[in-house]
């Protein structure tokens, strides 16, 4: 008997060496130590001993299958230790690998050109208002000097909600709306940066929904020529200092005198060319002094008090900036258009 536990140590330590993985560990386990297994067999004939005998086989019975069990949880570290390493191996990082590029936003071009206009008036002193987008009659067109049957309305073709309510055709009502809350005290000094609407066909340099900046200031003694440096100032920061503006006599029911502003053109610095026409001037906003009917209606004594008032399109703006060929291309989102003005 003692031989024939010898020969099971023997044999288990040998089976448990070549395991080589887990799987084959547990099924040695099982033979060896198992219920059914040829130790517990052993054990069994142990009726057949002398008293004497007994304590001492069961003793070595004992040792071989801690023999076993010690050499089992031994192999079972070292397979797990490699499960882990191959695995390890299998899963190795190459940290030399360059990483994936993290594409970052930048601002739509249209917003960074109101950006800049927004912060080249504030540096002037102006502050910025804002308003509806949708708007009541009232203030899109009534405060503004054109009341219900005004042909001028027709200037600005327009998306009514209600016979009352409209999508707001200009930035002009936030001028009629501000003077409002001033309560026929000056000074006001806003630009109103915003969205509009107005029923034009889509094309090349016009679109249905757009932006507008207006400008406003009222205070006394205003002036023609208050007016005229501030736009010079304006186009000269915004397109370069060698620009040039002119003014050309033009009408808004809101304005008188009224005028629309040239500024002198940036592909061939006023000689003429096709950018311009051959005329040497690109218009870029519509502008005068606030019609004294505006500011009664809004609460301000006109013999006191003057302004003037400006009204541009930031899209154009920017198309004059960066040569854009069509305003269409800010609104499709077309990654490609819209990379070329990232930031770097
Ligand atoms: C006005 O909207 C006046 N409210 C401007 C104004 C304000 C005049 C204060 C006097 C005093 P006008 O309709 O010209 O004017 O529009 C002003 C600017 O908006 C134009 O110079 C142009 O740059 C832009 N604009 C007009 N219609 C469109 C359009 N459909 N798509 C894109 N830009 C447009």
């Amino acid at each position: 008997m003692k031989e024939r536990l010898h020969q099971l140590q023997q044999e288990a330590l040998e089976k448990i060496e070549q395991a080589s993985d887990l799987k084959a560990l547990n099924d040695v386990r099982i033979a060896y130590l198992g219920k059914k297994g040829p130790i517990t067999e052993v054990l069994r004939g142990m009726g057949s001993l002398s008293p004497e005998e007994r304590p001492i086989m069961g003793a070595l019975a004992n040792e071989v299958r801690q023999a076993i069990q010690t050499a089992l949880e031994a192999k079972q570290a070292k397979l797990e230790q490699e499960e882990v390493e191959k695995k390890l191996a299998a899963e190795t990082i190459d940290v030399t690998l360059p990483g994936r590029p993290i594409r970052r936003g930048n601002p739509h071009p249209l917003t960074r050109v109101i950006e800049e206009i927004e912060d080249l008036f504030i540096g002037m002193g102006y502050t910025i208002a804002e308003g509806p987008e949708v708007e009541k009659d009232y203030y899109n067109f009534e405060a503004l000097n054109l009341p219900k049957g005004h042909p001028a309305r027709d200037m600005q073709d327009s998306f009514y909600i209600t016979e009352e309510i409209l999508l707001r055709t200009h930035t002009s009502p936030v001028q009629a709306r501000t003077m409002e809350k001033h309560q026929g005290r000056g000074p006001v000094k806003i630009i109103c940066p915003g969205k509009v609407y107005r029923r034009d066909n889509d094309d090349a340099t016009h679109s249905h929904q757009f932006t507008q900046i207006e400008g406003l200031v009222v205070d006394e003694n205003i002036r023609m020529s208050d007016l005229k440096g501030t736009l010079r100032e304006f186009a000269r920061k915004m397109f370069g200092e060698d620009r040039d503006i002119r003014f050309r006599p033009s009408f808004f029911p809101f304005t008188e005198p009224s005028v629309e502003v040239d500024v002198s053109c940036f592909n061939c610095g006023g000689h003429g060319c096709n950018v311009c026409k051959g005329t040497g001037w690109i218009e870029i906003l519509g502008a005068g002094m606030v019609h004294p009917n505006v500011l009664e209606m809004a609460g301000f004594d006109s013999k006191k008090y003057t302004g003037f008032a400006f009204g541009m399109g930031p899209e154009r703006i920017a198309m004059l900036k960066y040569g854009i060929d069509d305003i269409r291309h800010f609104y499709q989102n077309d990654i490609r258009f819209l990379q070329q003005f990232n930031r770097v």
